[in-house]
């Protein structure tokens, strides 16, 4: 049996199946790039099985493993330690895979799996060092409480992260979303949160965090989020977001095709921006489909982990448009016209297009 995901037949439609992964699993209307902070229920959502039930009275926290005290914490216990708060834009992985070209059969995102959230809850590291990791201690796996079958091996969702990620200030272990206890959904009673990486990252309904002295092993690193280019070959792991730019879609929209109807006039286009190796330096736009760029407004850097604000002033023309946009980061990384395509859609971070009519004037 192959572990990877199957590609698409040239012609092959989207599936019941996928239809119904894709309803389960929504993404964020992207109308609702307009706020700093995504409401709640406007943010997306990604669960591979099931949302667990989980009762707050008997759950624990357990922090074992290869370390010198393991440490059991009920939940009034974990909300009494010390609280920090990020604000933190979310992408998943998967994020663009539909639009790749051939396909691979997996959550059929467009460019909606996306949200920012102020995230509240305590910090990993002071937790991990009360625990006291034993020399020679290199990862750790984070167990949630859901489990299910995925290519055929049965699982509770376990990500391994290394430990020394683990220690970076910005990691949380969090049990507020936007100042509300968590929802059901978006990983009730405790997740972790991991400024800047990939979604898969972030566990959610977490139970378990054990310390590792060897590399863990897991289906989630080792087979799903990779970036692959055949079946059996060489593969990297997915870590951090790389840059994306979107825009709030102008004017309004046709029901089935999204297609959008401008007035003649200024205009201003509007969208975000984010990466997870380093903060935003440049949005450019193209109104053409990727031809000619022009360079966005930025509003000025806000919270590290956070989308940044873009806007752009354009003189709307009637005719017919395609709006472009692409963001690059302070390390150089630059988000692509052309699909970046590997085996499993992984980190599809080519630029969002949008057809836009732009009518004449009312007079
Ligand atoms: N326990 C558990 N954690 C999980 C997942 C999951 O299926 N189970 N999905 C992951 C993936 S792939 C993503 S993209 C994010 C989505 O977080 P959200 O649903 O809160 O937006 O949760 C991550 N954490
Ligand atoms: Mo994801």
């Amino acid at each position: 049996m192959s572990t990877n995901a199957r590609i698409a037949d040239p012609d092959e439609v989207i599936s019941f199946e996928e239809l119904g992964l894709a309803a389960r699993n929504h993404g964020f209307p992207l109308e609702a790039l307009r706020y700093d902070v995504t409401p709640v229920g406007l943010h997306y959502l990604l669960t591979h099985y099931d949302i667990p039930a989980v009762d707050p009275g008997s759950w624990r926290l357990r922090i074992g493993g290869h370390v010198d005290s393991p440490v059991t914490l009920r939940l009034d216990e974990v909300r009494s330690l010390p609280r920090a708060t990020h604000t933190v834009t979310f992408e998943c992985a998967g994020n663009g895979r539909a639009r790749l070209s051939p396909r691979p059969i997996s959550q059929p995102w467009l460019d909606g799996a996306v949200g920012t959230a102020t995230w509240t809850g305590t910090p990993l590291a002071a937790l991990l060092r009360e625990a006291g990791p034993r020399a020679g201690a290199v990862d750790v796996a984070f167990t949630g409480a859901d489990h299910g079958t995925e290519r055929g091996v049965e699982q509770d969702y376990v990500r391994g992260l290394a430990l020394d990620d683990c220690l970076r200030d910005e990691v949380l272990l969090a049990y507020e979303i936007n100042g509300q206890p968590l929802p059901p959904q978006h990983g009730f009673p405790l997740r972790l949160v991991v400024p800047g990486w990939y979604g898969m990252t972030q566990v959610k309904w977490l139970t378990e965090v054990t310390v590792l002295d060897a590399p863990f092993t897991g289906f989630q690193n080792e087979i799903a989020y990779r970036y692959r280019e055949t079946e059996d070959g060489p593969s990297e792991p997915v870590t951090r977001i790389k840059p994306r730019a979107l825009m709030i879609p102008p004017g309004f929209p046709d029901f089935m095709t999204r297609d959008r109807i401008v007035d003649a006039g200024p205009v201003t286009l509007e969208g975000r921006a984010w990466s997870g190796w380093a903060p935003i330096a440049q949005v450019e736009v193209s109104v053409d489909g990727g031809e000619t760029w022009k360079a966005a407004d930025l509003d000025p850097l806000g919270e590290r982990w956070a989308w940044r604000r873009w806007t752009f002033g354009w003189d709307a023309e009637p005719g017919e448009y395609r709006l472009t946009v692409r963001a690059a980061d302070a390390a150089g990384n630059v988000q692509p016209v052309d699909q970046p395509w590997n085996r499993q859609g992984m980190g599809n971070n080519m630029v969002q297009q949008i057809p836009v009519t732009v009518r004449p004037a009312a007079s």
